[in-house]
């Protein structure tokens, strides 16, 4: 399990660790450090990584192995793979915030180094270590956009001047987060072709709750849930903010339709891939949502559920910090999950008065300038609210050739600096 750490690679771990698989966990904790670069914090305080393991085994008896290690480091991601001979590698291990890659360039390369070389790093360690391991990867629904046609799952039958192929849908990526993502389905896809590896993509749509059964046995237990304008989801920030008496922040005209799920479909789906694999060669999609809404119809559930119990909420609709479609067609399968035994759990009034009571019990935690305007704009990049750079930024370096054009520095000459600075 990498990426063991997080909001949704805990709550699997634990999950698949109760249905009697052996967990190793595995984590840089480099998210606890952006969490400190950006001034962010979980709502929901989370303990470290070995006081969760030991509770873990405390409550239920089960070990997850817990490990400290960087994806982005080729010798101990080959060792890992070499020594631990997995039958399956779970990977949540990236950088996923759409706003903090589209803060400045440095965020941008380290979203798409980071997420890139940790996925090359794994697909080579398991082609000389362990091909016939599974390589389940947490995708996104956002490497398709918005289009105006049906989405599949990840490949379309085409036919064009009378000849008929199965080739990889159209994608249009809306954040240079989500092509990392997409970047990452080529580079798995290409290594199932040329090396027979097997790997299931999993191409998540937005994740709401904090609740799992096993992440209930136990306070101590809890994963981390994010609530401000780079890491809070839309519903969670929805929730937090009626919880909280303040207007839901829809951006633009609120029309963009995503896929959604509840966090205790994500586990359920992750443990069908790995009891189901995928075979020998085989790269294969599961687009993993339950559920279809706009922005503007989440605002309305939250407003709802909060007048039920005679609450007011106001929705504001502030400009919109992205550059996305605020009206469109949408309509994404997502059959295959079903097909392999999926019993959804669909969003109702329930779950959301589940995830204000939480934010009630941690209301002393929030910061609620987070609440109410994004600090990242797409077209700008990071704005007022972006107050924790000190650095000076980046130089281009103009060299003049001997015929006097401009030239502009190599990437190769941006990427050093990049990297020096960090
Ligand atoms: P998260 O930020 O809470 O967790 C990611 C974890 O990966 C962190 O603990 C971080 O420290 C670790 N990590 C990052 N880079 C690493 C590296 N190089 N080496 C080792 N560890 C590293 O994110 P999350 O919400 O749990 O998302 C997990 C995965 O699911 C991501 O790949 C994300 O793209 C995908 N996903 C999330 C959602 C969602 O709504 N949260 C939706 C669709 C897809
Ligand atoms: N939005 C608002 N108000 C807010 C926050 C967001 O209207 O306060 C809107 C955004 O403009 C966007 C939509 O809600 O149209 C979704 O935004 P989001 O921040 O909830 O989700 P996104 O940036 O797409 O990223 C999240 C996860 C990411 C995952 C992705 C799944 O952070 O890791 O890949 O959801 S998907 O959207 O299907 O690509």
């Amino acid at each position: 399990m990498l990426g063991v750490d997080g909001y949704l690679g805990w709550a699997t771990a634990l999950h698949l660790s109760w249905a009697g698989h052996d967990v190793v966990g595995i984590d840089s904790l480099v998210r606890r450090r952006w969490d400190r670069e950006c001034g962010t914090q979980s709502l929901i305080p989370i303990k470290s990584m070995p006081q969760r393991v030991s509770l873990w085994k405390r409550v239920t008896g089960r070990t997850i192995r817990w490990q400290l290690l960087d994806l982005r480091d080729a010798v101990a991601v080959t060792e890992l793979v070499r020594d631990m001979q997995p039958d399956a590698l779970i990977h949540f291990a990236e950088q996923r915030s759409a706003p903090f890659s589209m803060i400045d360039l440095e965020h941008a390369a380290l979203t798409q180094v980071n997420n890139l070389v940790g996925t090359l790093n794994l697909l080579f360690a398991l082609r000389d270590y362990a091909p016939h391991a599974h390589l389940i990867k947490l995708g996104t629904m956002g490497e398709y956009g918005t289009p105006n046609i049906d989405i599949e799952e990840g490949f379309l039958t085409i036919t064009h001047n009378g000849r008929e192929d199965r080739l990889p849908f159209p994608m249009q990526p809306g954040s240079f987060y989500h092509l990392s993502k997409l970047h990452d389905s080529h580079n798995i896809q290409f290594a199932c072709r040329i090396w027979g590896l097997r790997a299931t993509d999993l191409h998540q749509g937005v994740v709401y709750g904090n609740h799992t059964d096993e992440v209930a046995m136990h306070p101590g237990l809890a994963t981390r849930f994010d609530y401000d304008a780079i890491w809070g989801t839309v519903l969670n920030r929805f929730c937090i903010q009626g919880a909280l008496g303040l207007p839901l922040t829809v951006y633009g005209k609120g029309g963009q339709t995503r896929g959604f799920l509840d966090i205790r479909d994500t586990v359920a789906c992750v443990r069908l891939a790995l009891e189901h694999p995928a075979a020998k060669g085989e790269y294969r999609v599961f687009n993993q949502f339950t559920e279809q809404f706009s922005v503007k119809a989440l605002a309305q559930k939250v407003r709802d559920a909060r007048a039920a119990h005679g609450l007011k909420t106001s929705v504001v609709h502030l400009p919109n910090p992205r550059v996305e479609r605020e009206e469109h067609y949408y309509n994404a399968k997502h059959q295959k999950l079903l097909d392999l035994g999926l019993q959804p759990h669909y969003l109702g009034d329930t779950l959301i008065e589940s995830v204000i009571k939480t934010v009630e019990r941690h209301a002393r935690r929030v910061d609620p300038v987070e609440l109410e305007q994004p600090n990242v704009d797409w077209r700008r990049g990071g704005t007022a609210g972006w107050h924790q750079r000190v650095e000076s930024p980046i130089r281009p370096v103009v060299l003049v050739s001997p015929s006097s054009t401009p030239r502009r520095s190599s990437p190769a000459a941006v990427s050093t600096r990049v990297a020096q600075r960090r």
